[in-house]
């Protein structure tokens, strides 16, 4: 890590470095230096990202395109050059790391209030608008079939005939819960394929805490983590923002009466995103509910294979946090299901308000 550190070209001699945010992926430190600058230090997950230089090279063509179309140099992510020039730093081990500059402001884990969510909304669906005309077929598609649920499942199938920590046993209703679903869980991907929504370059991990909000005026600053941008649907970020940050619980929440849909909350992001982001279709704008409801159900399906498959992808604190996570997951997509009705009718009444 120190090697790491001093590979970067930065402000001053780093003083002091602490492990920092919630992301289930990346391993991520903020590094402080003696003249007061402050870098966030990134290591990357090479079982997630097979190919972490092209990785960089998304992440840096978009943030140069964004850049170009804020005001706020504080909007767009900055990465620190290495002394040799590049944008990554290969160690001896052959891990991959960045520097980003730190951006000042917070994340959020859960909105504090009706209007932090709806800033949340205002970035991701700006982040959209601005990516519109951005060339999509440049970017690589750097985790293949990332959202394409029908995929997901036949992931999960795979690892549960092979079985390889022997937990398959243990979850038969989750995996029931899982299955039965399988066939609305394709609607985006059939859809997508049947040309029925537009492609766009979307984010594709749209959760509250990918959004960094400005500490004086609590108005959305930036949007982070862009590993995972991609062509994809509108509706994988909408349907993604949705299940994080609408729920009325954490992901990993034990207590499952706790969780559920907030409708309130689902309105106040569903009109943050269709004012921020005009060009969406009807067809998308009809199927906002289904793009909640299958995002939430394709984690319950990710978190499961995770956990039959010894917990290699996400990171976890104990040995069943991945299996906690599916539940919430499950249980949000029941509740989605309980209230159906008011989802689609939120939707219609936001969009004549706002179109
Ligand atoms: P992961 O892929 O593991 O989620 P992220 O890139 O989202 O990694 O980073 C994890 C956390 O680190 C974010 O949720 C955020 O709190 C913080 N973070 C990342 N980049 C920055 C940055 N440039 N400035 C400030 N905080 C950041
Ligand atoms: C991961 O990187 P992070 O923590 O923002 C994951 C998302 C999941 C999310 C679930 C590259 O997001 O797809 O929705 O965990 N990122 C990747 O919390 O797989
Ligand atoms: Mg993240």
């Amino acid at each position: 890590m120190e090697k790491a550190v001093y590979a970067f070209q930065i402000e001053g001699s780093p003083v002091t470095c602490e492990v920092f945010g919630h992301g289930h992926i990346n391993h991520t430190l903020r590094i402080r230096t003696d003249t007061g600058a402050v870098y966030i230090l990134q290591k990357i997950n090479q079982y997630v990202f097979k190919d972490p230089v092209r990785l960089m090279e998304n992440v840096g063509s978009v943030t140069a395109y964004l850049r170009e179309r804020v005001s706020d140099p504080r909007s767009s992510l900055h990465f620190m050059p290495t002394k040799d020039g590049k944008f990554y730093y290969l160690d001896e081990n052959g891990e991959y790391w960045r520097m980003y500059d730190f951006v000042r402001g917070f994340c959020l884990d859960a909105p504090e209030s009706d209007e932090d969510f709806y800033q949340s909304a205002l970035a991701f669906g700006r982040f959209q608008e601005l990516l519109a005309d951005y060339p999509a077929d440049t970017l690589y598609e750097i985790i293949p079939e990332f959202h394409n649920t029908t995929h997901r499942y036949q992931l999960l199938r795979e690892t549960l005939a092979a079985d390889p920590v022997h937990r398959a046993a243990g979850v038969q209703r989750e995996i029931e819960f899982v299955l039965s679903r399988e066939q609305e869980g394709g609607t985006l991907q059939r859809m997508r394929e049947a040309g029925e929504l537009p492609l766009r370059v979307t984010h594709n991990d749209t959760k509250l805490n990918n959004v960094l909000l400005d500490k004086e005026t609590r108005k959305s600053l930036c949007v982070l983590d862009l590993d995972t941008v991609m062509p994809g649907l509108s509706l994988y970020d909408f349907g993604d923002s949705i299940r994080f940050g609408a729920a009325t619980a954490g992901e990993d929440e034990k207590d499952l009466s706790k969780m559920g849909l907030d409708l309130h909350l689902f309105r106040i992001y569903t009109k943050g995103y269709m004012e921020a982001c005009p060009s969406l279709t009807q067809r998308e704008i009809e199927m906002m509910p289904m793009g909640a409801k299958i995002l939430t159900l394709e984690l319950a399906v990710r978190f499961l294979t995770d956990y039959l498959d010894g917990d290699r992808y996400f990171k976890t604190s104990y040995p069943e946090h991945n299996l906690d996570r599916a539940r919430t997951q499950m249980k949000l997509v029941a509740d989605m299901e309980d209230k159906w009705a008011d989802m689609n009718r939120i939707v219609a009444e936001v969009s004549q308000q706002t179109r």
